[in-house]
């Protein structure tokens, strides 16, 4: 296809050697076409990623209010994971610990004769002034190269300040990308969180949220319909989450995953340990939210809840009816590129396709084979050495917890019907001529923008610059710019008005850049004679 090979074939041998199996360009829509996910970027090109670390401490651990994070490591990765994600929560009894940014900030002296010490000492000054039930030490590169025992640190500080205190050995390097994070935070929470509650039975109609992060508000609106509709939420993975309610997680009756990528490994282990079924729900975009009420009635199978549903659709559709036509008539026709970590780039096509826009280009930094295939291909994904450094847990059934809520004939009669333990993934529902690219590059961001001029390209976090550069609307979609929330009824009109606002507020038209009438650099011809006269004289 033309635009892919114009892409390609401007790198040289090597890299076009590994690039070529990141770059798609759709065929013969719904295509079945393959692509390579989840192996190491090309080295010296400006990826989009992050590392390990970012995917336990900053984006599983991170947004949970009241447990005391400490990133065990030099001052850097503290302060860089330090409230950028706005994973915003509502405080317990007046607390809220996600304003702090606790580290033990590591010297040359402490990499040189190790850091335990100094660990030990952040523990005992954490429970000191904050007085948390649960402290999580967050290791970083040089942890893991010095080898700290961060375990014996947690198990010491367990007995010392009866507390519960977890230890995630998630350097930076332990992955190719902060997916290796996800599984090593889910991994910590399954092995020693879920279940330590012991909470009564929850009501019939309870579920988790799994994947979802409350970034600019979305879990709040989220919970708020499911509220409505009679849910009663149980514990919400992690955004305005708490060590508290997620003890208890094993009570609910349904898991409900938002992103698949960074949490279906807690997915799959409570459906082992617990049997609570899971199914994909997606709470952004209007098409894609009255889907997942619908199906998650029809999980339940009650008269009541499915007209309730019903009910709430149609009213909070009513509400907000005359916003989408506005939105949608200033909107329609126009063309996206969208380019985020693991689940957004799929999940934000349903929102723009609402308004009308088109998405024609989208990637993922990070995701695997199967968000870009759908599940199905799973037994297909051969393993690395780099998937292999990651602990796989094999849950056993749990004696006291482990119940029957729907039976097997049941489970398998819902499974034709709605997406129990299954997703789809993003090529599938792309149409031909588009591309999508995995692990994108700066490079390839500025060729897609010359072939495809997308009306606007949500992106992420260092591609933004290049965009406003160029002049193209855009919106960083890993925090909403300050603005959110964008799932649910609610956030579908904040969306649709922000972009719209880019689309139709041209300021870059009042701006001319100083390189459109200054010569960015000057200079003079002259004659080596002239030049030699010019230095005697100097
Ligand atoms: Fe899931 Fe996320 Fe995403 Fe993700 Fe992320 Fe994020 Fe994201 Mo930034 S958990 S994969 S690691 S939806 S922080 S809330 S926006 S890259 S697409």
């Amino acid at each position: 296809m033309e635009e892919r090979t114009r892409i390609l074939d401007q790198y040289g041998a090597r890299v076009y050697k590994n690039r070529k199996e990141h770059v798609v360009q759709v065929e013969n829509a719904p295509s079945n076409q393959s692509i390579a996910a989840n192996s190491r970027s090309v080295p010296g090109i400006m990826t989009n990623r992050g590392c390990c670390y970012a995917g336990c401490k900053g984006v599983v651990l991170g947004p949970l209010k009241d447990v005391a994070i400490i990133t065990h490591g030099p001052i850097g990765c503290g302060f860089y994971s330090w409230g950028t994600r706005r994973n915003k929560a509502t405080p317990v009894d007046g607390r809220n610990f996600l304003e702090y940014c606790l580290s033990t900030d590591l010297q040359e002296p402490d990499i040189v004769f190790g850091g335990e010490k100094k660990l030990k000492q952040a523990i005992r000054e954490a429970v000191g002034i904050f007085h948390p039930k649960c402290v999580m030490i967050c290791s970083t590169c040089p942890v893991g190269l010095i080898g700290d025992d961060i375990q014996a640190v947690a198990d010491w500080a367990q007995q010392e300040f009866s507390i519960k205190c977890l230890a995630f050995s998630c350097e930076g390097y332990k992955g190719v990308s902060q997916s290796a994070g996800h599984h090593i935070a889910n991994n910590g929470l399954m092995k020693y969180i879920v279940g330590s509650g012991d909470a009564p039975p929850a009501k019939r109609f309870s579920v988790n949220i799994l994947g979802e992060y409350n970034i600019g508000g979305d879990e709040w609106e989220i919970a708020r319909i499911l509220k409505r509709i009679g849910y009663d939420i149980v514990a919400t993975f992690t955004g305005n989450g708490s060590y508290e309610t997620m003890k208890n997680a094993h009570i609910a009756s349904l898991n409900l995953v938002q992103c698949h990528r960074s949490i279906n490994y807690i997915a799959e282990m409570m459906k082992d340990k617990y049997n609570i079924d899971w199914i994909k729900i997606n709470f952004i975009g209007l098409g894609a939210i009255c889907k997942s009420l619908r199906d998650m009635a029809k999980y339940f199978g009650d008269p009541d809840l499915t007209a309730r549903t019903e009910a709430v659709i149609a009213d909070e559709l009513s509400e907000i009816q005359d916003d989408i036509d506005y939105y949608r008539e200033k909107l329609k026709g126009k063309t996206a590129g969208i380019f985020v970590g693991g689940s957004r780039s799929h999940h934000y096509q349903n929102l723009l396709a609402d308004f009308g826009v088109h998405t024609v280009i989208a990637g993922y930094e990070f995701a695997h084979r199967d968000d870009y295939e759908g599940r199905g291909i799973l037994p297909n994904i051969k393993e690395d050495a780099d998937s292999k450094n990651i602990e796989q847990l094999h849950m056993q059934p749990d004696e006291k917890h482990y119940r029957m809520i729907v039976s097997k004939e049941r489970f398998e009669d819902l499974k034709q019907e709605i997406p129990l333990a299954d997703y789809g993934g993003m090529i599938h529902e792309m149409n031909d001529g588009n591309m999508v690219i995995d692990d994108f590059n700066h490079f390839e961001t500025l060729e897609l923008l010359r072939l495809f001029k997308p009306d606007f390209f949500f992106s992420g976090i260092k591609d933004k610059y290049i965009l406003q550069k160029a002049g193209v609307v855009s919106r960083q979609m890993h925090s909403y710019d300050y603005s959110g929330p964008y799932a649910g009824f609610r956030g579908t009109v904040n969306f649709a008005r922000d972009i719209s606002m880019g689309l139709n507020v041209p300021v870059w038209g009042y701006v001319t850049p100083p390189w459109k009438t200054e010569p960015t650099l000057t200079g003079r011809l002259t004659h080596p004679e002239e030049e030699r006269q010019g230095k005697k004289n100097a």
